[in-house]
């Protein structure tokens, strides 16, 4: 079967050919229908030797839809022909965390030399995944693959940013979603059919504010020098009781905590390599809570699937033929993706 895999440190991924895999106990193999681009690809792909604990070769793929083809003799919980989405973290599956299907914070993640499907395991850009077991799929039939894929990583870290900060989103409440993405779209959405919030959005495109509008933000408005007075006098002059920062640097940082209200929560979601000096006393916000959450757990990937199957989630993709794969990840590198770039098998 073709396969994107990372066969170098520093190289592109090449597409190779590579046997299918037989699944065996209860593993389960996967028949790709869509694959999701993230931009955590792009670190794994530009990643220097030694800095992933990960053994070459791999296939990429962590936002994985497509339907059971095969059950290995242990397996159970799911039959051949379903439609699937893959739960990406994958854990050492016998700690607390994993036990209770918290992979994405498993107790020995430190200790493991991968982090999931395409991150050090064989993922979904190729025409099979096999997964370790059943427990990593989550049904998704009524939902069509181009529109689960992107629930699986993009859908259920937003999902699991906003379920941490949800208790001071009530009505009159503020909420903030910096960088309107492919997670940061979903997150406004999220927000909308989960929360009674007023949501405001930033971000450095115009085209960006625009789905933001179109994901049902009350306002969008572009970074700039005066960002924090704009949102303030959008969000009740108090500050907001939440943002989201889906970007990460110092710029989104320094204006997160500048428009954040006392006792307000900041989700920091997004890798951009900024940093929070925390000081006593200091500038940050008295009171204010950080979360740096992480992809998400199993059961909150369920509920943001059944989310979508009510029709209160869509996915804005950019659809590539897997044997594009290299002009997607070009996009993405240059912030031209409108929403989730998804790769399908040719
Ligand atoms: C995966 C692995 C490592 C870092 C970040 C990620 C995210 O893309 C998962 O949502
Ligand atoms: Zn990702
Ligand atoms: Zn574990």
């Amino acid at each position: 079967m073709r396969a994107l895999r990372l066969t170098a440190w520093g190289d592109p991924p090449a597409p190779v050919d590579i046997e299918r895999p037989v699944p065996l106990r209860a593993q389960v193999l996967v028949r790709v229908e869509a694959t999701g681009l993230c931009h955590s690809d792009l670190h794994v792909i530009d990643a220097a030797p030694g800095v992933l604990p990960y053994q070459l070769p791999f296939t990429l793929g962590h936002e994985v839809a497509g339907r059971v083809a095969a059950l290995g003799p242990d397996a159970n919980g799911v039959e051949v022909g379903e439609r699937v989405v893959l739960y990406g973290p994958w854990g050492c599956g016998s700690c607390g965390r994993c036990a209770e299907g918290w992979d994405n914070y498993c107790d020995r993640r430190a200790t493991l030399p991968w982090h999931g499907a395409g991150l050090g395991r064989d993922g979904g850009m190729a025409e099979y995944v096999l997964v370790p077991s059943a427990r990593h799929l989550v049904p998704a039939d009524g939902l069509a693959a181009e529109q689960a894929a992107p629930l699986s990583d993009a859908g259920l870290t937003s999902y699991h940013a906003v379920a941490g900060l949800r208790h001071a989103l009530g009505e009159g409440a503020t909420a903030v979603v910096i960088g309107i993405g492919g997670l940061g779209h979903l997150a406004v959405q999220i927000l909308r059919a989960t929360t009674a919030c007023r949501v405001l959005a930033v971000d450095v495109r115009d085209d960006a504010l625009a789905l933001a509008d179109r994901s049902g933000a009350d306002f969008g408005t572009l970074m700039r020098a005066d960002t924090a007075q704009v949102l303030r006098a959008r969000g009740g002059d108090v500050g907001a009781d939440a943002v989201l920062d889906f970007v990460g640097t110092a710029e989104t940082l320094d204006l997160a905590v500048g428009v954040l209200r006392p006792g307000g929560e900041l989700a920091v979601v997004g890798s951009g390599g900024g940093r929070l000096t925390v000081a006593k006393p200091g500038v940050l916000p008295p009171g204010f809570r950080l979360s740096l959450p992480f992809w998400g757990p199993r059961h909150q990937l369920a509920e943001v699937v059944e989310l979508a199957c009510a029709g209160a989630l869509h996915v804005e993709t950019e659809r590539f033929p897997m044997s594009a794969a290299a002009e997607a990840i070009d996009r993405l590198r240059h912030g031209r993706v409108r929403g989730r770039a998804v790769l399908v098998p040719d």
